[in-house]
């Protein structure tokens, strides 16, 4: 039985411009001080991707590392850094990311159109994130584009083995152009897929635009867990731009309350993926 919600923020992304949305948070200081309020609201993780001066997305090492501090230093959020960056970003800076040191990374299981452009997750590169990660202590979340990507993972931990922790959770990312819809019909069957994982495999569900709330309904009523963000959705409801992160994170909170599965702690979210408590 899932008894409480892991609300995961996604507050930037890659995707989105500053100049189309303002409200993006893209400094260091717009996105500690987002942590600290969606922190405040409910969400206990949050997934970080970091801009250059000129708000374009980048992976550099001093600035993730100076992310990653400041993010714990000022909240107790379980640090989760983006490894898919942008679709421009080569291989070796996204396996370089995890030299940042977060506690928690993403790692996609397969290749994916992403609109136009082609989201590129080859085997061998799937695996070198898998066993470094492992290697390391960071605990992976395993994103989930398309229904074969499960079976991807399944292959990929009865070869290679389990995460750090030995906990998998993965994260079902709904409705991308290229990937499988945003709908109730799509989650049951990743959510049936789920049989053939490890027994105690947990899940969260994210729905791109418009798909943001049926994604959020669904997902709860499986048993699921919520992400949300600007990462994901700019638009709150038709014709109204999202204003900021909380709002969106005030609304899971919402959902996750009147589902009587209300937000975990980051606590929580450290003992249920078998990551140390914080000192
Ligand atoms: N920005 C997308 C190309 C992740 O963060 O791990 C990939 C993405 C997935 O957002
Ligand atoms: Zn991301």
């Amino acid at each position: 039985m899932t008894t409480g919600t892991l609300i995961t923020v996604a507050p930037t992304g890659a995707e989105s411009t500053k100049s189309e949305v303002p409200a993006l948070p893209v400094t260091l200081d717009e996105l500690v001080r987002t942590a600290k309020e969606c922190e405040a609201l409910g969400a206990a993780v949050i997934h970080v991707h970091i801009r250059d001066d000129q708000a374009r997305p980048t992976l550099d090492q001093g600035r993730l590392r100076e992310t990653v501090a400041a993010l714990r230093e000022n909240t107790d959020l379980v640090v989760q850094l983006s490894t898919g960056g942008a679709v421009t970003d080569p291989a070796a800076d996204r396996l370089a990311v995890l030299d940042a040191g977060p506690e928690m990374a993403s790692c996609t299981m397969g290749t994916v159109n992403f609109g136009d452009d082609v989201f590129l997750n080859r085997w061998d590169f799937v695996v070198e994130l898998h066993t470094r990660m492992q290697e390391r202590g960071i605990a992976p979340e395993y994103e989930i584009f398309d229904l074969g990507q499960l079976t991807t993972l399944g292959r990929l931990l009865d070869k290679y083995g389990l995460p750090a922790g030995g906990h998998v959770h993965v994260d079902f990312v709904m409705g991308v152009p290229g990937g499988m819809p945003g709908t109730t019909e799509a989650l049951v069957a990743c959510r049936q897929s789920l049989r053939d994982l490890p027994e105690g495999t947990t899940f969260s569900a994210t729905g791109i635009g418009r798909s943001t709330i049926p994604v959020m309904l669904a997902s709860l009523s499986a048993g699921g867990h919520l992400r949300v963000g600007m990462e994901d959705t700019v638009t709150y409801a038709k014709g109204r731009p999202v204003e900021s992160n909380m709002q969106l994170v005030a609304r899971a909170v919402g959902f996750a309350q009147l589902a009587q599965r209300p937000p975990m702690t980051s606590a929580d979210v450290r003992e249920l993926l078998r990551l140390p408590p914080r000192s």
